[in-house]
């Protein structure tokens, strides 16, 4: 079966001391890697050195976005290779806020998953339907062709290496949660796309989390649903103890 996994995503916070101040905390109390991946995305800044606090336990590391390319006249932006070569596990692609504010696409956040695995990465694709996208009965038909878009030109092996993150827009730092029922419904209209452009295997693989004000009290009844394989988390997983409670409940 599918293995949980709970990634924090730090969003633009932390010092580089409180970042190793976390890593420190939470690498000797994490649960099995058996059980549970877990899976810290901190500012590019700080990637190198949670690499080294993590060392060999099983706290992984991930960027929150990436270039496509793997290395060129780009100013200020991170290579696929460059993180890889830290030691960097995963990357979140395509996240709403880099859709909001960067002007990411679907196109981009494709090339972009799509280089993550050419360069041994592990992306995380981030779909997920505006208020009043859902206000209007849309979101089935948005977070498809999200989807559809996100996946082309992903072999069925890589498709089901995927995490997908189904985060509502309106549900983000918001303090509003979908019902875990209402979340449950949107991932399971995302493997049934998977499974109609690849196969059943491979939408039986694929993990697909959900993110959008995920925090301890609410984690487990999330959790518990068929087709929610673990949740991205951005305010509750910046202090060590709430996100070790997060882990705990996905493990
Ligand atoms: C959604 C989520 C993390 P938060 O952006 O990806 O953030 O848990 O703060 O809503």
């Amino acid at each position: 079966m599918r293995k949980p996994i709970i990634a924090g995503n730090w969003k633009m916070y932390k010092t580089a001391a409180e970042a190793k101040a976390f890593a420190e905390e939470v690498k000797t109390a994490l649960p099995s890697a058996e059980k549970v991946d877990a899976v810290i995305c901190a500012p590019a800044l700080f990637l190198q050195n949670l690499v080294e606090s993590a060392g060999n336990t099983d706290l992984k590391i991930g960027a929150q976005t990436m270039h496509e390319e793997k290395e060129g006249a780009f100013t200020g932006e991170v290579s696929p290779v460059q993180l890889k070569d830290l030691g960097v596990e995963y990357v979140i692609i395509g996240h709403s806020e880099r859709r909001q504010y960067f002007n990411e696409t679907d196109e981009s956040a494709n090339r972009k998953v799509v280089s993550a695995f050419e360069h041994g990465l592990k992306p995380i694709l981030c779909v997920g339907e505006s208020l009043e996208q859902r206000d209007s009965g849309d979101t089935g038909n948005v977070v498809e062709a999200q989807v559809e878009k996100g996946v082309a030109r992903l072999s069925a092996e890589q498709a089901a290496e995927l995490v997908i993150a189904y985060e509502p827009i309106w549900a983000i730092g918001t303090g509003k949660t979908a019902t875990a029922e209402d979340a449950n419904e949107v991932c399971g209209i995302i493997r049934k796309k998977i499974e109609s452009l690849y196969n059943e295997e491979t939408a039986g693989a694929v993990r697909i989390q959900y993110g959008g004000s995920v925090k301890p009290a609410n984690i487990e009844e999330l959790m518990n649903m068929e087709h929610i394989d673990g949740a991205l988390v951005g305010g509750a997983s910046l202090e060590a103890e709430s996100f070790l409670k997060l882990l705990e409940a996905g493990a």
